[in-house]
């Protein structure tokens, strides 16, 4: 295991410190920007910021790309051909709509690399190798390090302790293959790192569809893009581009991730209203929640939980956190976890009686009784 880097947040309180809406996106070197600043200048006020120099020491970014003195980087094809098998990887063609996104395929990752070969130095591809998971298909392969600043991440820590499918995803986009108009999974964060090429974002916080009040930026390669919660965005490939990508939520997003499942479980109910008097109403939409949204309560509450038990574990014992087998969580920030779980937690009991009805009702109360005995 590599050397623990400590990541510990300052006087951060679990609070929504308001949101602010710069049209134009700063850019800051990793090396300029502390993990707590980070913290509360961008994650507790969705804010969308590029972080620099955040891969020169990564796998990929040294091996995948033969950059010379050109602008335009090549991606080594033989390398790749050579350090990753021939795997089945998912691709979106997007010339071909499905729903509002593009038409997805599966191929083999040599013969992806072969097409890529052909159309480099053409405009006209259309498959973009997309969602990825490369890192849990060969988790030998140590190809980046997840940014310091990306490191609190429930959602990713939940599914690979219960090894579960995972948020985290490399993309492969020639040049001119885009993605089209989309807010994030359970409204979660993203963060984007550019290994080659360039992309174009334009990327719209919550609330100001209306308005336009939109921000367009270039990302270059080793630059990282930190996409808030609930913002729309649209990307364009403009060169040849790689990247790696996280979805994720913590302690400074959770109340959001709440909120917007409790409003898709609004949306379901009042699509199948006709059907209330239906034995097993409740059960049903929750299926349907899960099936369309992707998590319903019980999932929701499950990763509360896990996440809610491993902190007071800690705390109480004073023992280790530790993400991504690097960043070990200091008190201050188990803290600040537990805290703000028991803000959500007191938010989902404006549900009450639905957790009650779902047989949810008793692990919620418990979770808030072993955070009032530790806090
Ligand atoms: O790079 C892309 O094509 C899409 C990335 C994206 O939507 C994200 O990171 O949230
Ligand atoms: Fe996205």
């Amino acid at each position: 295991m590599p050397l623990l880097e400590d990541i510990d947040v300052g006087s951060a309180e679990p609070t929504s410190s308001g949101v602010s809406f710069p049209r134009e996106i700063s850019r800051i070197g990793a090396e300029d920007i502390s993990y707590d600043e980070f913290f509360s200048r961008f994650m507790q006020t969705n804010t969308a910021v590029i972080i620099t120099s955040v891969a020169d020491s990564w796998e990929c970014f040294q091996r995948w790309v033969l950059r010379d003195d050109t602008e335009i980087d090549k991606v080594d094809v033989s390398y790749l051909k050579a350090r990753i098998g021939n795997v089945i990887v998912p691709v979106a063609d997007c010339g071909k709509q499905y729903y509002n996104a593009h038409e997805k395929q599966e191929m083999k990752f040599h013969d992806f690399l072969d097409y890529w070969n052909t159309f480099r130095d053409s405009d006209n591809s259309s498959l973009y190798l997309k969602d990825w998971h490369l890192r849990s298909q060969l988790p030998e392969y140590k190809f980046y390090q997840t940014p310091m600043f990306f490191a609190s991440d429930w959602l990713n820590e939940f599914l690979l302790d219960r090894k579960r499918d995972d948020y985290m995803f490399v993309y492969m986009g020639p040049k001119g293959t885009w993605t089209s108009f989309h807010a994030d999974v359970f409204s979660s964060y993203s963060w984007s790192t550019n290994i080659s090429g360039e992309k174009k974002w334009l990327l719209l916080p919550p609330g100001e569809e209306v308005k336009l009040h939109d921000s367009l930026v270039f990302q270059t390669a080793g630059e990282a893009l930190f996409v808030p919660s609930g913002w729309f965005h649209q990307v364009h490939n403009v060169q040849n581009s790689i990247s790696v990508n996280h979805n994720w939520f913590n302690g400074t997003n959770i109340s959001r991730i709440w909120l917007s499942l409790d409003e898709a479980l609004d949306k379901v109910v009042k699509e199948i209203e006709d059907c209330r008097s239906m034995e097993n109403f409740d059960e049903h939409c929750q299926l349907m929640l899960k099936a369309s949204y992707g998590m319903n309560f019980s999932e929701f509450l499950e990763i509360i939980s896990h996440v809610c038990t491993k902190r007071i574990l800690t705390y109480a014992v004073q023992a280790n956190v530790v993400h991504f087998d690097r960043y070990r969580l200091g008190r201050k920030h188990v803290r600040f976890d537990i805290e703000s779980i028991q803000n959500v937690l007191n938010l989902m009991l404006a549900r009450t009686n639905l957790f009650d009805r779902l047989q949810l009702l008793s692990k919620l109360e418990e979770c808030i009784k072993s955070i009032n005995e530790i806090l």
